[in-house]
Parts: structure tokens; sequence; C-alpha cells
């Protein structure tokens, strides 16, 4: 007869950069013939979130979704961070409802690298395969699964100045996530608990493809930065498949010259400074390009109050912008689409991990600016593969009270547009990101890999 098809259940996080990569997770495996279930909590932290769900589960009837209500903590901080760990007190309550009710029984669990320090000893009871996912740079995976080790080092012992990853190398202490720098922050406790799971599960799948971190990926794969790290498979660029909804932005790009246009977006979590939000403009405006720019000045966009553009930048820039047709929208796009409109030219980017392969597969050169987090970790991916230039010394610009000067960003705008030698890296990028999840590529024989696994 035949063989079954797996049913793999998809835990996922809170926050655009988790939820995103875990649907796109989803379809791809389905496409694969693998039954897939999509665990849905709720309630959600942003609007966005619960627009995209709507919309994910009506474009793929295929996937099953199995909703979950998660008690809320109290408390104050970062709200995303807040219901990570809301998640993470939960598998008690989760895990019997995925193996009571599943029908066909679920065969292995893919979690979200946040969730993992709880989940992992709760599913290993149960004999279902786990496998982490991991939504960022293989950079990023790095420090990870290093730091708790790096940490463990006697205080005299190890470096102040940088984490040295084995067979990775120094990652520097002003790139790694400012929360590090505090032991008791939320997020740091977290992270480091996750980090010491690792170990613990039985693969671990990365939205990145292997030309892009070469050296990274070999390192882990040989045992190099810690002996008897499970497998890493890198399985990305995760692809969008289109969705029922568009981009109210698309025809405005259809009537753009090719490759003109400057994308501008900080993410779903980042809200910058009204100060640095005015100094953006005055760069972009005097960059010479047309932009589109997603402006966002809460973290969170329910809170998002309906402030007026004109109050925000100011009449007179208000009056420019529309003078040279570019467009501002204060709220969200459906941004691979946008990456993928052979009018876009240019990227500048904070370098979430999603952000970053969107632009590799569509070879949209980035000026990365991080703001908070990993995204610093991952500039360092974009300059160093070629995808585009990263300024160190805006460091978290936009944040902490420093402000980038609108000549500085003009200056900077200009070179990402003109630049022949980072639009041919770019391309180049683009082509090795291409091949990866074509027939045959690298990310795509990871992933036959590990359905592989599945089917033991
Ligand atoms: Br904003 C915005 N439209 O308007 P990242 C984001 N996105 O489609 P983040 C839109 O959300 P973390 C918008 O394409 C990407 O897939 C974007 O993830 C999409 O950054 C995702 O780029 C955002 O990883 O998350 O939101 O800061 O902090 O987890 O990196």
């Amino acid at each position: 007869g035949e063989q079954p098809r797996p049913h793999i259940a998809i835990i996922p996080s809170a926050g655009m950069g988790h939820l995103t990569p875990s649907c796109r997770l989803a379809t791809t495996l389905a496409a694969q013939g693998c039954h897939v279930s999509l665990i849905v909590f709720h309630p959600m932290v942003s609007s966005a979130e619960s627009k995209s769900m709507t919309n994910f589960f009506s474009s793929f009837p295929s996937i099953h979704p199995i909703h979950f209500n998660v008690v809320p903590l109290p408390g104050s901080g970062d709200p995303f961070f807040l219901q990570f760990e809301a998640i993470r007190q939960s598998p008690h309550l989760l895990l019997p409802l995925l193996t009571s009710s599943s029908s066909p029984p679920i065969t292995s669990i893919i979690v979200d690298i946040s969730l993992a320090s709880t989940f992992l000893p709760a599913i290993s009871p149960t004999g279902i395969s786990t496998f982490i996912f991991f939504t960022a740079s293989a950079s990023m995976l790095a420090l990870c699964a290093y730091f708790p080790t790096h940490i463990d080092i006697d205080q005299n012992k190890r470096s102040k100045d940088h984490v040295d990853v084995p067979g990775v190398g120094v990652i520097p202490m002003a790139s790694i996530p400012p929360r590090l720098h505090n032991p008791s922050d939320l997020f740091t406790t977290q992270f480091v608990a996750n980090g010491r799971a690792l170990m613990q599960a039985n693969g671990v799948l990365i939205n990145t493809f292997e030309a892009l971190e070469p050296e990274t990926l070999t390192a882990f794969n040989n045992g190099v930065v810690l002996p008897g790290f499970p497998p890493v498979m890198a399985v990305g660029p995760v692809k969008q498949l289109p969705l029922m909804e568009t981009s109210a932005a698309l025809p405005w790009l259809d009537a753009q010259m090719e490759r003109s246009v400057v994308y501008v977006s900080f993410g779903s979590r980042t809200g910058m400074s009204v100060e640095q939000i005015r100094e953006l403009g005055v760069g972009l405006e005097r960059s010479g390009a047309k932009f589109l720019w997603v402006i966002k000045t809460k973290m969170v966009d329910k809170e998002e109050a309906q402030v007026e553009l004109k109050e925000l930048l100011g009449e007179e820039l208000v009056e420019r912008i529309k003078e040279i047709g570019s467009m501002v929208v204060h709220g969200w796009v459906e941004q691979e689409e946008i990456l993928k409109h052979g009018a876009v030219g240019g990227f500048v980017s904070h370098c979430g991990w999603n952000s970053v392969m969107e632009a590799a597969l569509h070879g949209v050169p980035v000026l990365a600016w991080p703001q908070i987090g990993d995204q610093k970790v991952n500039a360092e991916v974009v300059r160093r593969s070629g995808l585009g230039i990263w300024v160190e010394e805006w460091s978290w610009g936009g944040q902490e009270g420093k402000v980038v000067k609108g000549e500085e960003i003009a200056e900077r705008v200009k070179e990402l547009m003109d630049s022949p030698v980072v639009c041919s890296s770019a391309a180049r990028v683009a082509a090795e990101a291409v091949k990866a999840v074509g027939d045959g590529g690298s990310s795509e024989k990871s992933l036959a890999e590990f359905i592989a696994k599945l089917e033991g």
C-alpha cells in the first residue's frame, strides 16, 4: 500500500515576523503532499496578524487551523514578548488537544524558536518528533545556539567586546540585540533557555539558503559550533504563494519606470521617532528618487493613532511629496508583491529577516538600517553577501535618541539606486536564491531530506 502522508502541526509564534514564515512553510509542506495543521493563537497582538490569518486560511483551505485561546499575561513591556511568554506557558493545555483529536494522528511538530524551551520538553514524552523553525539568519542561529555557552564562561575569561562562535567568527557586542546586555530582561531569559533547548530537537529548519551563509551552515553541520548539534536544514527563502487580497500600491507602481522606485519600510514592529521620520522624509525627497514609504509610529498597529500625515510630516513636506509623485502609506501593504514589482530598484530596510529573504529572492538591493533586535546581525549578512550596503555609523539610528540627518540619508539612497556594483551583486544573490528553491536546489533538497525523516 501507499505510505500514509505525514501530518505536521506547526506551532508559530506571535508577530508578523514569525507568523509569515510559518504560513509560508505550511504551504510549502502542503505542496509536498503533507497534511498540515497550523495552530492559531487568540487573541492576537496586532490587527496585521488577524487580517493576514483570515486572508491566509481563505487563500489556502487545505491548511487546517487549530484555534487555541491563550491566557494573556499581566505586565507591561513589549506586548509581543509577553505573548511569546503566554504561549510558552501553555504546552500542557495545547498538546492534549493536538494528540487526542487529530485525524490522521500528528506525526511531527514544528515549533517556532521562541517557544522551544517549554515545548520541547513537553512534547518529548509523547514520542512525536520535534523540529525547530528558526525564522532568522544562520548567523543569528549561531548566536542563539552559542550564547548560553558564552555566558557560562567565567566573567573574567570571556571577551567583553564580542561573542566568538566556533567556526563562525566573532559577533561584536555592538551588534548583538541590545536586550541581551541585560541578563534579567524577559527576552534574554527566553533567548538563553531556547538556545539551550535547541540541542533536544530532531532538527532545525531555517529560513535561509546555502549560498547566502555557507560557512555558518557548514560549521553547524560539521559539529564545529556545538558538538552533537541537530541537523540544520536551510529551506529558504520560504515562498509566498498568491493570496486573495492584494496591495493598493500596485496600480501606482505599474505607472512607474523600471527600477526607479525606492521602497522604504522598517517592519511591523518598529515605530520611529517623529523627529527621525521627518529627517527620513527630507532625505528621501533630496535623493531625487521616487519612493514608496511605509510609515509606522507605534509598535502595535491597534494603537496606531489616526495621526494625519500632515501633522506627522508637516504640511510642506506632504505637499512636496505629492508634487514629486511619490507615495506614503500609513498602514499595511503586501510587501512581497511590492518587492517583486519591476518598478522597485532599492529597499531601505530595518533588515528583519523576512524582509531580507524577500529582497534576496527578488534581487532588490538593500540599504540596511537596523533598528532593534537581531537586525544588525542580519545587516552584516546583507553586506557580506553583496545584497546591499550597511552604514554602520547609523547604529540603531532612529532609536534611543540618535537621529540620522536627511542629507546623509539622501547620499546613501542615491548610492543604493545608482550603484551598478550593488545592483549586480544583488542580482547575483537573487540568482542563487532562485536556484536554491528551484528543482534540485539546495533548499529543495533540504526540504526533501526533512520529509524523508518524517516518513522514517
Ligand atoms: Br510593515 C509590513 N507589509 O506593511 P520582518 C511588513 N510586511 O507585508 P519584523 C508586509 O511582514 P521581526 C507591511 O513582508 C515580512 O514578511 C514583510 O517581517 C511583511 O520584520 C513581515 O521583515 C515582517 O522579519 O519582524 O516585522 O520587524 O521583528 O520578527 O523580524
